[in-house]
Order: structure tokens, then C-alpha cells, then sequence
């Protein structure tokens, strides 16, 4: 049985209704600490939960005899430059209670990290797995921290610990919240709602970057795959990379009357200059055969696809 906290997120009820597909619709429990959305409610069962709560935590994962962790919940790079102590109590304090969980109920646990948990002094073209890694961010921080936090305790107390560097992520009928890479998901948006579209980052900002289905494909075979084949714990996985000068001209393709203009977000764009521009993600390759389906222009079709036949979508966070 599985537990995904921070499920309201860009990514929580897309993993669910993977997940259930795969192991029933009640095997699969999505948790946040809002109220979902009635298509939620409706699509499975949704229970509450604050990860900061240690006590409430530990009676979920007990009374719903969870055996797969999947840790969801975090502040994002920009909003967590904003809030650093909600950062720090959500991202590092809410970690620490999810890692003793874990343990204590002998738990597998799925941790994302991301390329935010590199900096400008990680080498950056491309990126690999093992490198220098000094983020500048609390969110960058608090992931490094994850990563280590997650592999010690692997080793020392056995811990079925699973960790995917994540690049920024693209989906449709979801919406990020708070991130750098999120100008990308806000352009499809705009692009079709209303044709014009303010970039918060230079049109020359290199990021590695995945559509949504390609992103929680590789979170279940990592889940899956057996423990032998994973020579590490944390991998970085990869898709793509753009600049948003890129992402325009492919958009154009398809709708050639988007008007973009600049108004550099300086916080955003100082984050986007220290995160990898290509992320080598060669040993998921190799080890458990990880493997893209969507490039770029692959994304862009099923994205205009998507969000110009849903109005649900064309709503900015
Ligand atoms: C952010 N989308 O921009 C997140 C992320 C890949 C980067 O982790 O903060």
C-alpha cells in the first residue's frame, strides 16, 4: 500500500492515478493538507495529513498498513527564497519525521530531489550523477540534505531509500507552485489563453526539463525495479533541455501569433544561472534502462493538445 504526501501538488494526483492503475484503486492513498478538488475525492481515497505531525504521520502509515512512502511535500526553489523558515521546517524537519517512519515501519521511501540540488560551483554542461554539489537555495539545501540523509540512512539502518533528481517538470492539467522552472508551464498557458506571454527569465536561460508522463514512468521503475540492479540511490534523470527562446519557437509552430516580452524575475534568474543547463543521467540509463519518450517537440504538441481542450488548465496559479 502506498502513501504520497504533498499530493495536491504538480505531481501527487498524476502519480496516483499511475499508481492505481498498476495496484488497485485502494492501495494507493493521496494526503495533503488541503481539501482536494472533488475529482480527487472521487478518484480514490484522500486522507489528511501534515507531515509535521509526527503522531498523525505514524497513525496513517499503522492503521493503513503502508509499506511505500512516496515523500511529495515541499516548498519549491522561489517560494521557498521567500519563506525560508516554512522552507526549513517543511523540507528539512518534515523529512527527518518521514525518514524515522520509514525506518521504523520498514518502508520503502521515494524522495524527488531535483537539479536544484546543485550550484554554480557543479559543473554544468552536462551534469553528472557524483559532482560538487553547493546550492544556494533553502530548497536546493534541504534537498542535498534529503539525498544524504536518505542514503545514510541505506546504509546504517538498512533504509529502502529511492531517490530521483528530478528537471523541471512540464504538466498540463496540473499546475507547479513556486518554482523556476515554472515559466514554462505558465507559457503553454498564456499561449493559448491569450496569445502573449511575460517571461520571467532570459531568453537564453538554458534548463533541463520533462514532460509530466516521462517524469512519474521513471518514479514507478525506479519503485520497481529490484534492489540489485540500483548501483545508487539518488540518480539523475533527463529528458531535455530549452531555453525559453527554444520553447517560443516551437510554440510558434504551432501558434505563430504569441507575442513574448521580458521582465527578468532577478531572484529566478540568479537560481536558473547555478542549476545544470544538461543533466547526464547515464547510469538510470544503464542500470535500470530509463528511457524518455516525450523531446521537445514531442512536449509542445501533446502540451497544446492538452491545454487547448481543457479549460480546467488554462487557470495561472
Ligand atoms: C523548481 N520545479 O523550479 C522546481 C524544480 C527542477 C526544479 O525542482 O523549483
Amino acid at each position: 500500500k502506498v502513501l504520497i504526501t504533498g499530493g495536491l501538488g504538480q505531481l501527487g494526483v498524476g502519480l496516483a492515478k499511475l499508481l492505481r492503475m498498476r495496484f488497485g484503486k485502494y492501495n494507493v492513498i493521496l494526503s495533503d493538507i488541503r481539501k482536494p478538488p472533488n475529482h480527487v475525492y472521487q478518484s480514490g481515497p484522500f486522507i489528511y495529513s501534515d507531515i509535521l505531525d509526527y503522531k498523525n504521520l505514524r497513525e496513517i502509515v499503522v492503521n493503513n498498513r503502508i509499506t511505500w512512502l512516496i515523500h511529495y511535500s515541499a516548498l519549491l526553489s522561489a517560494v521557498g527564497e521567500a519563506n525560508v523558515s516554512l522552507a526549513r521546517d517543511v523540507n528539512i524537519t518534515g523529512l527527518h519525521n518521514v525518514l524515522d517512519i520509514a525506518v521504523e515501519h520498514g518502508l520503502r521511501l521515494f524522495i524527488p530531489s531535483t537539479i536544484g540540488a546543485f550550484g554554480s560551483s557543479s559543473p554544468r554542461n552536462p551534469t553528472p550523477d557524483l559532482c560538487i554539489q553547493r546550492p544556494r537555495t533553502i530548497y536546493g539545501v534541504s534537498k542535498v540534505h534529503a539525498e544524504l540523509m536518505g542514503e545514510y540512512y541505506h546504509h546504517r539502518f538498512g533504509l529502502d531509500f529511492r531517490c530521483l533528481r528530478y528537471p523541471g517538470i512540464i504538466s498540463a492539467d496540473s499546475q507547479p507552485g513556486g518554482g523556476t522552472t515554472d515559466y514554462a508551464v505558465q507559457m503553454f498557458h498564456d499561449a493559448v489563453k491569450t496569445s502573449t506571454f511575460v517571461c520571467n527569465l532570459r531568453p537564453d536561460t538554458r534548463l533541463p526539463m520533462m514532460f509530466i508522463e516521462d517524469c512519474l514512468r521513471a518514479t514507478l521503475e525506479v519503485l520497481e525495479a529490484p534492489a540489485e540492479i540500483l548501483s545508487m540511490r539518488t540518480y539523475n534523470i533527463s529528458a531535455m533541455s530549452f531555453t525559453p527562446e527554444e520553447l517560443i519557437r516551437e510554440i510558434r509552430r504551432h501558434l505563430p501569433d504569441l507575442q513574448v516580452t521580458y521582465k527578468i524575475d532577478p531572484v529566478r534568474q540568479a537560481i536558473a544561472d547555478s542549476w545544470p543547463m544538461i543533466l547526464d543521467d547515464a547510469s538510470a540509463r544503464s542500470d535500470w534502462g530509463w528511457k524518455h519518450d516525450y523531446g521537445l517537440p514531442e512536449l509542445v504538441q501533446t502540451m497544446l493538445n492538452f491545454t487547448g481542450s481543457d479549460s480546467r488548465m488554462s487557470q495561472a496559479n
